[in-house]
């Protein structure tokens, strides 16, 4: 049976079995779109059924956690009266402070049926835990794999996997999905970018996994090495984990010479696999068999409607372990419930716009660090890296930019300079409406971080 119609592609045909007969089975040898096509080929409306059903189930389970059996207790909803998707909205939400509160007691099974454990970042503060049990970490591989296939992955590929192994999901999440579709999977791991890059050449890397600020900073260490990615075989870079723009994105898929696609997840919600993008690189899809996405104002906590920016939260719908209801991400993104081209019924986020919690209030002005990014990414001089430092003078909040400036630009007279100078800052001004301090320093003299990049230094409570 060909893959796509039956069964896991990974395990059916593959070019490389077929050689000499390809030609002949020409048109039945059609690369199969789907993954997984009982799912994927689903209406919109069967997939809502699917949900619903899901829903009523993971509520059931739910109840098994000493967490949401009080919670819950308070709702006079049971799981078997939920007659639409929307019912869910009588169910409170559920937060990272919960999590930290209460850790353990959102598990449904007993200890001894947990293989695995993670922790998020810890970006914004204190880590939190999250537990699998054997049946989560199949069902994540399976998502992440479907992700992945979705853009063209395909058993056969070597895909470098340059993301943190350990508590971080994003290296091991994708590693098991790497695996699952049938890639040769180099566990590379964060950093050591020399490595990283005679890996590639060696190995002749077709696939990537990094951090979008991180695939800026490697063209260096490339540049250094005398090596052009553009000449290598890679065709496919997943990038995720962090905020970037469409620039950023643009940047990466020129000087590889690749296609990029952006991937959404979070460690609350398993990891990565969460939502992604398709071919038609327009918004993320959410796996909605997998979890129930609402948009919500998080003020008001009123659910919005399509094309409108808030807060993002899930409720996962297959988690046996440490099923969440409502789970708060503090990501703002918009949602789009158009059919995409592709064929999927699921709906799709738009780009992360920021968090409601890593919004700096500068003189009274709201400003995201997104913002930032996307009017330095997008001035040619700019080079890969920047920093934000807020610091305080005379109870006056002053935002300090710091910009690596490429070195054919730096080279130039002062006036040159000067100039430049000026048009950031305007850029910056016209963005951000406040007017920042933008310092020019020379290409690779600010911070590289391994992990996720730490783009702003609130210095303002040292004063
Ligand atoms: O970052 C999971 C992941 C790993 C996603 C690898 C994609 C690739 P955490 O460490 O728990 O999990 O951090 C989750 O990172 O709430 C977002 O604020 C941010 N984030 C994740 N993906 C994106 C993205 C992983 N594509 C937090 N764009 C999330 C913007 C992202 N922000």
């Amino acid at each position: 049976m060909l893959p796509g119609f039956a069964g896991k592609p990974g395990t059916a045909l593959q070019a490389g079995c077929l050689g000499a007969v390809a030609p002949i089975l020409g048109h039945l040898w059609e690369k199969p779109v789907y993954w997984n096509p009982e799912i994927e080929t689903l209406s919109a409306e069967q997939l809502r059924q699917l949900q619903l059903e899901r829903l009523r189930a993971t509520l059931a389970r739910a109840l098994a956690s000493p967490f949401y059996r009080e919670r819950l207790a308070a709702s006079d909803l049971r799981p078997g009266d939920l007659t639409s998707l929307e019912e869910v909205r009588r169910l409170p939400f559920t937060t990272k402070e919960d999590l930290r509160a209460r850790g353990p007691d959102f598990l449904t099974v007993p200890r001894d049926l947990l293989v695995r454990l993670h922790a998020s970042s810890g970006t914004t503060g204190q880590a939190t835990v999250v537990y699998y049990t054997r049946t989560d970490i199949e069902a994540w591989a399976e998502l992440v794999a479907r992700s992945m296939y979705m853009t063209g992955v395909r058993p056969g590929d070597v895909f470098q996997n340059m993301m943190g192994y350990g508590l971080f999901t994003g290296g091991l999440g994708f590693h098991y999905g790497g695996e699952r579709l049938g890639c040769l999977t180099i566990p590379a791991g964060a950093g050591n970018s020399r490595r990283q890059v005679q890996l590639m050449v060696q190995f002749q890397t077709t696939v990537l996994h990094i951090i979008p600020s991180y695939a800026l900073y490697l063209l260096n260490v490339f540049a250094e090495m005398g090596v052009d990615p553009r000449e290598l075989p890679v065709r496919i870079a997943f990038i995720g984990a962090e905020p970037h723009s469409e620039d950023m994105r643009r940047r990466i898929e020129t000087a590889y010479g690749l296609k990029a696609y952006n991937s959404y997840g979070l460690s609350e919600m398993n990891g990565p696999g969460v939502a992604f993008e398709c071919p038609e690189q327009n918004g993320m899809h959410v796996w909605e068999d997998a979890y129930l996405l609402e948009v919500v104002d998080p003020q008001t906590l009123e659910t919005l409607p399509p094309g409108v920016v808030g807060e993002l939260v899930f409720t996962n719908l297959t988690r046996e372990g440490m099923p969440l209801i409502r789970y708060r991400t503090r990501d703002l993104a918009s949602y789009e419930d158009a059919p995409c081209p592709c064929g999927r019924a699921m709906r799709r986020i738009s780009r992360i716009q920021g968090r409601t919690d890593d919004m700096i209030i500068i003189k009274g002005v709201n400003i995201f660090p997104l913002q930032i990014e996307k009017v330095l990414m997008s001035l040619p001089e700019v080079h890969t890296n920047y920093l934000v430092e807020l610091s305080r003078h005379n109870y006056n909040d002053i935002m300090t930019v710091k910009v690596e400036v490429k070195e054919s630009f730096f080279k130039e007279d002062l006036r040159y300079l000067t100039n430049l100078r000026k048009r950031i800052t305007e850029a910056l001004k016209s963005e951000l409406l406040i007017t920042p301090v933008v310092e020019l320093v020379e290409p690779n003299t600010l911070p590289v971080s391994e992990g996720k990049a730490l783009r702003i230094l609130d210095r303002r409570h040292e004063a």
